[in-house]
């Protein structure tokens, strides 16, 4: 059997996605950790575009990008899978995580702004949440449906990682009464214990997510 292994770093959203992939399909894989503020000429080598985790390698060969990697562990490992099959199922799944992509980096900006930029980059992210929450949510458990699929790896983002940036800068993005759904999907996500057992220590990333912040605030 060909050797997997996932290069990443302890607190990156897009890292926890393939880590969830691998654990929901049950591959084994071996975890290197990179230090993303001193890169491994290991990881240059693989990722020489981007230079980002995470990287996947599989049998020699590596795969950037998180939801190219997603889409390659889906077909490689068939069993509990991620996406649909139907071709408009798939299409629509892959157009809800092509929002949240674009989401995801307003929610960033407005982590590492303040002021009137801040204000402009919430208003774009809870524009898109209002979206999703109307248009893309129904009665069911997951995004998958009643198992864990790709999207839901994908907006997993907002289940832990938008609840340390909401307690940094003071300020609620998801308020229940506003995205019901939306929170009742987070909330079975989060509840699922291959996601539950599978998370960064949150106080952690509030210290790292402070310093990061700090940073990107005074280089401004
Ligand atoms: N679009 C990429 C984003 C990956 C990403 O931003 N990774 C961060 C860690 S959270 C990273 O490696 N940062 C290092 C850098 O920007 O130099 C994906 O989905 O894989």
């Amino acid at each position: 059997m060909d050797e997997v292994k996932l290069h990443g770093h302890w607190s990156s959203p897009f890292v926890y996605r393939v880590i969830w992939a691998l654990r929901i399909k049950a591959i084994s894989y071996q975890y290197v950790e990179e230090d993303i503020h001193n890169k491994s000429p290991l990881l240059l080598h693989y990722n020489p575009i981007y230079k980002k985790v995470p990287v996947f390698v599989h049998g020699g060969r590596s795969i950037c990008e998180s939801t190219v990697i997603l889409e390659y562990i889906d077909e490689t490992w068939p069993q509990n899978p991620l996406l649909p099959v139907d071709p408009l199922d798939r299409a629509t799944a892959r157009f809800w995580i092509q929002v949240v992509e674009d989401m995801g980096l307003s929610t960033w900006r407005m982590f590492c702004s303040s002021g009137e930029e801040r204000e402009k980059e919430k208003r774009k992210s809870l524009e898109m949440l209002q979206i999703v929450e109307e248009k893309a949510i129904d009665d069911r458990k997951f995004f998958g449906g009643e198992k864990i699929g790709m999207v839901d790896l994908v907006y997993g983002v907002f289940g832990y990682w938008l609840g340390v940036i909401e307690d940094l800068i003071g300020q609620k993005l998801i308020e229940t009464p506003s995205f019901p759904r939306l929170h009742a999907r987070i909330k079975n996500f989060l509840e699922d214990p291959i996601i539950r057992e599978n998370c960064p220590d949150r106080d952690k990333m509030v210290v790292s997510f402070k310093a990061i912040r700090e940073r990107l605030l005074r280089s401004r």
